[in-house]
């Protein structure tokens, strides 16, 4: 059997963190040989809802489950961290707009930031779901200067798993059968769902659905799904996140499959595709052996090219929204 690893999740005490914590502690995300110590983050008046996971999870008795900690302090929830998954945030109600939440959720990250370069292990793998998820991952990142940026990942997984249901079942296909779809940008309403690369049984996605369908209705129904989801529910989705959540970080730690790549908001610091590089910005990647690389050589006509840019633009204002939280304290 492996040593365990150091798992936190922030927020955990919120509904997300319930729907995550059971499927981590069961080999879900890091495999079914690899023990794990969940740290629970927690804000000081929700530690005692805490206490309830932990009875839930000792409860079920997971054999892969080494030790949970529940805590209110960064410092002992980030200590020798392995993954991170930063959830814990003020959700978008009903009538938010996101730039709403830009402001107040900016700090949260920034504090986390400098824990995790205090007290995380070195090769520490981050992923933010809090939003506005991009930007949070930016400045947690900006505010570890000792760990690799590359280690700061945000969320657009669930937005490509959105986007791959949406196209099989216009096509008249399984899900199985969709490969190389994209979701490029923020995760947010301007992000770009892409369908250009995307085939669908050996077939190119276009063959079998209109560009007008993609238009007039795929694009807008994945980029307002989780609006669409709180109007329904009158809560945010909880259960399709915490499982793009799993997907994420299983495939960045496992691999992807051979012949397919994922969605993942990864720092721009490269400049792939002609992106600002100073954004935390979602590609298509492929993972092995723990990292991933951005797909590369893919051809980017006007129409694409427009998309970036609307994604592109709202990240930089997001950015300059929260420019002193990008300055590490010296
Ligand atoms: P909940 O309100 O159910 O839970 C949030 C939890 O975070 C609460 O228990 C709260 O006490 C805790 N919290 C707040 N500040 C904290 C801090 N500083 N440290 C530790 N814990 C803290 O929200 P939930 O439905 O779980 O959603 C969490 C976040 O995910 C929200 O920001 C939401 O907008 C975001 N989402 C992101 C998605 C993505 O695809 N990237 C999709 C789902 C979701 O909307």
């Amino acid at each position: 059997m492996k040593s365990p690893v150091q798992v936190t999740i922030t927020g955990a005490a919120g509904n997300i963190g319930y729907a995550l914590a059971f499927r981590i502690a069961s080999g879900q995300m890091l495999g079914e040989d690899q023990p794990v110590t969940l740290r629970l983050l927690e804000v000081p008046q929700s530690v005692a809802t805490l206490g309830g996971l932990a009875m839930e999870l000792e409860d079920c008795a997971f054999p892969l489950l080494h030790d949970v900690v529940l805590t209110d302090d960064l410092s002992v929830g980030f200590q020798d961290c392995n993954y991170a998954l930063l959830i814990g945030a003020k959700p978008r109600t009903k009538d938010m707009q996101r730039s709403d939440l830009i402001a107040d959720n900016g700090s949260i990250f920034a504090a986390q930031g400098r824990a995790i370069n205090e007290h995380a292990a070195r090769d520490i793998r981050v992923l933010v779901v809090g939003n506005p998820a991009n930007t949070n991952a930016l400045i947690a990142a900006a505010n570890a200067p000792d760990i690799n940026r590359r280690n700061f990942t945000a969320m657009t997984r669930l937005d490509h798993n959105r986007a791959r249901t949406q196209v099989a079942i216009k096509a008249g296909h399984a899900v199985a059968d969709v490969r190389q779809i994209t979701v490029w940008g923020n995760h947010s309403s301007t992000q770009f769902p892409d369908l250009t690369h995307c085939l669908i049984d050996g077939t190119p996605a276009f063959e079998l659905v209109s560009r007008d369908w993609a238009d007039d209705d795929f694009i807008p129904t994945v980029q307002h799904r989780g609006t669409a989801i709180i109007e329904a529910r009158g809560a945010s989705s909880a259960a399709s996140a915490a499982n793009a959540a799993i997907d994420h970080m299983r495939n960045w730690a496992l691999g992807t499959d051979e012949d397919d790549w994922v969605s993942m908001a990864i720092p721009s610091d490269e400049g792939h595709y002609g992106i600002d590089t100073d954004l935390v910005f979602s590609y298509p990647v492929v993972c092995k052996d723990g990292d991933y690389q951005v797909v590369t050589g893919l051809e980017v006509d006007d129409y694409m090219r427009e998309k970036f840019v609307t994604t592109e633009q709202e990240l930089v204002k997001e950015r300059d929204i929260v420019a002193e939280l990008l300055k590490p304290a010296g």
